[in-house]
């Protein structure tokens, strides 16, 4: 793990809150598509920015999403451009893309960042083609070694445009305790997607048969270099 040097710290003043964060600010044109990455590349561990809070209703502003870590799963069809950021006590995240294929896009999480299907995995999958305004939600959980249907820790809100939009797109608001953080401690925890094996990272393995991925071990590793607060 990177950092330390032993020395903790004196974590008495403040009860640990951080002040509420800043919304970002309104205004401009709808944009339909995450602010492009100025440089995407291979990496598979993303250093999460703190940025403003964005307002997660399903519309894209420039001025609520260019603040974001940059990352793309894949190019050409099918490719998702994501942006990931945190503010106050939720994680943030935008992604879009072409539909392609008529199918779910799984967004996985491993709260513990741990190397196999141990319980506390979940995906949330998204329709490339969706007609809800939830992008079509539906939620699996790891149970004995293998994902099945069930419900996403509480709290996780995915918004977009209905009536299957182009580029498909969603923002995103994920409490951070869903994801084993706590602000002001180190934690790193595992983050994949797959939309018509345009994958990230690039060398996620995805199940025979299914698309999305059992093996966290492949799954990318999300952490915030200042700790999350
Ligand atoms: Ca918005
Ligand atoms: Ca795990």
């Amino acid at each position: 793990m990177p950092g330390g040097g032993g020395t903790p710290d004196l974590a008495m003043g403040g009860g640990g809150d951080a002040a509420p964060p800043a919304n970002c600010g309104g205004g401009g044109a709808e944009i339909t598509a995450v602010p492009p990455c100025a440089n995407a590349g291979m990496a598979t561990t993303v250093d999460v920015p703190r940025g403003c809070a964005p307002t997660v209703d399903g519309t894209l502003h420039a001025s609520e999403w260019s603040d974001g870590a940059c990352f793309v799963a894949g190019n050409g069809g099918g490719a998702l451009t994501i942006r990931m950021k945190y503010a106050g006590d939720a994680l943030y995240l935008a992604a879009s893309g072409d539909p392609t294929c008529g199918c779910g896009m799984p967004f996985h999480f491993d709260p513990d960042g741990g190397m196999t299907l141990e319980g506390d995995e979940f995906l949330v999958i998204l329709a490339d083609d969706p007609f809800g305004a939830d992008g079509d939600r539906s939620d699996f959980v790891a149970q004995n070694g293998k994902f099945t249907m069930g419900s996403a820790p509480a709290g996780i809100v995915t918004a977009g445009p209905p009536n299957m939009p182009a580029p498909v797109r969603s923002e995103w608001k994920i409490p951070l305790a869903d994801l084993g953080i706590t602000p002001g401690q180190a934690h790193t925890f595992r983050f994949a997607v797959n939309h018509a094996g345009q994958t990230w990272p690039a060398t996620l393995q995805l199940a025979q048969s299914s698309n999305f991925s059992s093996t966290p071990a492949t799954w990318g590793q999300v952490l915030s270099s200042t700790s999350w607060k």
